[in-house]
């Protein structure tokens, strides 16, 4: 009978195209060639560097799914997410800064801009020339943005904006702002602001333990005039930020899952090799049943998102199946990560050894894009009809 290949049990591989093979194996050897080596100074020191949008870019992992006409690499969803997967297996603040530009950026501009707009900001999104950054959480409202407080106010020739949002990626040193604010009639609409504009500041935010090789900061918005060229002209209401979050958040599912496999990967190994009781810890129970848990969470969570990709591919995604797939996976990368770094012993506790850092970057991860228990309650009014969140 078949062999059991503790790598891939369910055999995802036989279940890519040739393309989509192609696409993970570039994606996995930039990620351990170059971001690999740089990750533990980047975490450790807090630096970003701003040329890893560069070389994504020239790979064409930037907006891998926005149409080849504008720049993007015209890939489907599932090869999106192969290279999240690759990209978050080294760290998830290294994927962040990628699916931001891919999702939160690019896709509003492909879905919602005009024709100039995409002709202007795509093509150098695309190559890594400039990067973009996406406001839509404020300081009091997060999980609950509908509610939020920024205005763009009709003037002369476009809009005047002013507000302040809070914990965004990219931000400190973004060219292009795709920030979210309600107009006169109080109906939420996008706008891109570029760097530079009077008024426009982004100070960074150094306080984080997370996903600290991503950097995050504030958007601060005193009167900075948008011209009318520069707002989406068509959308209104939440469905404009959801529609990028739909992406982003397929991204992130794909993307925890890596992170949850490195874990896996590094805890194996290592208790294969450290001796304890004169014997591997690998050979105790307790700890096998461990590696069981971690293998069997990675096994389903990646099949999830493969159906899931397919599904978004051939356009039969509801929004909520992506909740699932959010939720569920970096919920279990999280609970995963946890492990490993009890089976690491102290030097768990270490970032040389790479699991703690992924322990406490999933911690964001569970958090942003929509909290695990906000996706348990999008799923809840899905399943019952009855929106636990309304007032
Ligand atoms: P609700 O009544 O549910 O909906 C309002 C309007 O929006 C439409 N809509 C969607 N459209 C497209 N896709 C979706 N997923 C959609 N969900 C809702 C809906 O049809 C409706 O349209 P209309 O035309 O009828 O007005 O709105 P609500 O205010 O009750 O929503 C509540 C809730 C909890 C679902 C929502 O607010 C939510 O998801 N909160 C979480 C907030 C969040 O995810 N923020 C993320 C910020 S960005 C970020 O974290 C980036 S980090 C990235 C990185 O660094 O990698
Ligand atoms: P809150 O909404 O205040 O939630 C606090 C707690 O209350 C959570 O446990 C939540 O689940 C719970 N809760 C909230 N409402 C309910 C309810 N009705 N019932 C039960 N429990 C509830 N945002 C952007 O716009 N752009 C970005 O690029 C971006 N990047 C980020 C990067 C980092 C590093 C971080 C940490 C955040 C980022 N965010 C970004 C913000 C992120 O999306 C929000 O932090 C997230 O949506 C949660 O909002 P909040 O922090 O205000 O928490």
């Amino acid at each position: 009978h078949a062999k059991y290949s503790w790598e891939d049990p369910l055999n995802l591989d036989a279940q890519l195209t040739d393309d989509e093979r192609a696409v993970r194996d570039a994606a996995h050897a930039y990620c351990q060639e170059r971001l690999a080596p740089r990750v533990l100074e980047a975490f450790r020191h807090e630096k970003t560097d701003r040329a890893i949008f560069n070389e994504m870019g020239e790979l064409g992992l930037l907006g891998p799914t926005i149409p080849t006409e504008y720049g993007g690499s015209g890939l489907n969803y599932v090869c999106y997410g192969l290279v999240a997967r690759e990209v978050e297996r080294v760290d998830s603040g290294y994927r962040s800064m990628m699916s931001v530009q891919s999702s939160l950026v690019m896709v509003p501009i492909n879905d919602f801009g005009t024709e100039a707009q995409k002709q202007k900001y795509l093509p150098k999104l695309a190559r890594g020339e400039w990067v973009g950054c996406f406001g839509l959480t404020e300081p009091n409202h997060g999980s609950d943005p509908g509610s939020m407080v920024t205005r763009a106010r009709k003037v002369d020739g476009g809009y005047s904006l002013t507000g302040s949002k809070m914990w965004i990626s990219n931000s400190p040193f973004a060219d292009v702002f795709v920030v979210w604010a309600k107009d006169d009639g109080g109906q939420i609409r996008g706008f891109i602001l570029n760097k530079g504009a009077k008024g426009l500041s982004a100070p960074a935010i150094h306080s984080k333990v997370g996903l600290r090789a991503s950097i995050t900061g504030e958007i601060v918005m005193d009167n900075v005039f948008c011209p009318e060229e520069d707002a989406f002209p068509e959308v209104r209401g939440l469905k404009g930020p959801f529609t990028c979050l739909n992406s982003a958040r397929y991204g992130i599912a794909w993307g925890a899952m890596g992170a949850a496999e490195d874990c896996f990967h590094r805890a194996r190994q290592y208790v294969m090799d450290r001796q304890q009781f004169g014997r591997p810890l690998a050979a105790n129970q307790l700890i096998q049943k461990k590696l069981a848990d971690m293998q069997t969470e990675i096994a389903l969570g990646l099949q999830g998102v493969l159906q899931l990709g397919r599904m978004k591919d051939a356009g039969t995604a509801s929004v909520e199946v992506t909740s699932i797939l959010k939720r569920n996976n970096c919920g279990k990368a999280l609970d995963i990560a946890r492990m490993a770094r009890d089976m690491l012993g102290g030097n768990g506790i270490s970032d040389e050894y790479g699991v703690v850092r992924h322990m406490v970057n999933l911690e964001v991860v569970n958090t942003y894009e929509g909290t695990h228990d906000v996706h348990a309650l999008i799923l809840g009014r899905a399943i019952t009809g009855i929106a636990a969140f309304a007032n």
